[in-house]
């Protein structure tokens, strides 16, 4: 793709697709989430739990190892499986991943070549079909601890700021992927709401009613990307979790990237 047909691809949908240059950094992101879940196993086994040692005998990075080790982890011992989150999302095979030639050049492309920053990251781990966390329909935002209850409320554009989403396993209807609505970053900032979860009491969900005006003029797309290519998208394009029906995991990455030339950066930087 030229840099016009980037731009102009970006204006006109919302999102691009990149293809990694970096054919490593995937396999480092899910090599450091199984050694974190064989750390965490291992710290917990009792000799009752045998079961225990034998999923962590196998040093694969297949679905099924996978899925026993972080579904158990969830299960019973849920206070580590968010350790691990923590410890992933922040560690440095995710910005390395985040670091790809490709990627970054994109990034250097939608923002003039100003410069780029990586605000925020973080991975998420889903297990399909039961613990498959469906995010309703929304856009983003930077996701800062110092926006204490979401940053979706505060005054900022970004409207030139930019979502970098990465699968790390596979990300299809089947596993569980994303959907997006082509162009509807082009209606602007939409007005969210900020339900009490009903189910889990300490968490809150975001609810955006999408207006019909986008409902008619833009085109449901499902991601359906292997796993070494990313999606780049507009912060205001209105997206979605399609949760998954048969079992497996889904290991997925974001970072929100802006730039001093960016609308939102002077607003942003207050809550750094
Ligand atoms: O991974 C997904 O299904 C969607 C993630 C998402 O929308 C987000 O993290 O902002
Ligand atoms: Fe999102």
């Amino acid at each position: 793709m030229t840099n016009e047909d980037i731009l102009k691809k970006m204006k006109k949908n919302g999102y691009l697709i990149v293809n990694h240059s970096n054919k490593s950094s995937r396999k480092n992101v899910l090599t450091q989430a199984n050694r974190l879940a064989n750390f965490f196993l291992q710290r917990n086994s009792t000799k009752k739990n045998k079961n225990f040692t034998d999923i962590l005998d196998k040093n694969n990075l297949d679905q099924k190892s996978l899925f026993n080790k972080f579904n158990l982890l969830k299960l019973k011992h849920a206070k580590d499986s968010s350790r691990l989150y923590n410890m992933l999302g922040r560690d440095v095979c995710l910005s390395d991943h985040h670091n790809d030639k490709n990627i970054i050049n994109t990034l250097n492309i939608l923002f003039k070549k100003k410069n780029v920053f990586n605000v925020a990251q973080q991975i998420r781990i889903d297990l399909s079909p039961q613990y498959h966390h469906a995010l309703a329909w929304h856009q983003d935002h930077f996701d800062l601890p110092s926006m204490n209850k979401s940053g979706i409320f505060y005054n900022i554009s970004y409207k030139d700021s930019y979502t970098v989403w990465s699968p790390f396993t596979d990300a299809n209807k089947s596993i569980g992927t994303m959907e997006v609505l082509e162009g509807s970053h082009n209606f602007g900032r939409l007005k969210h709401e900020y339900k009490k979860n009903k189910v889990r009491t300490k968490s809150a969900y975001l609810e955006l009613k999408v207006p019909d005006k986008i409902k008619k003029k833009c085109k449901n797309k499902i991601i359906e990307i292997n796993n070494s290519q990313s999606v780049i998208f507009s912060m205001n394009l209105v997206h979605r979790t399609i949760a998954g029906n048969t079992e497996g995991v889904r290991l997925t990455g974001w970072g929100r990237f802006t730039s001093t030339s960016s609308e939102s950066f002077n607003k942003m930087v207050n809550y750094i």
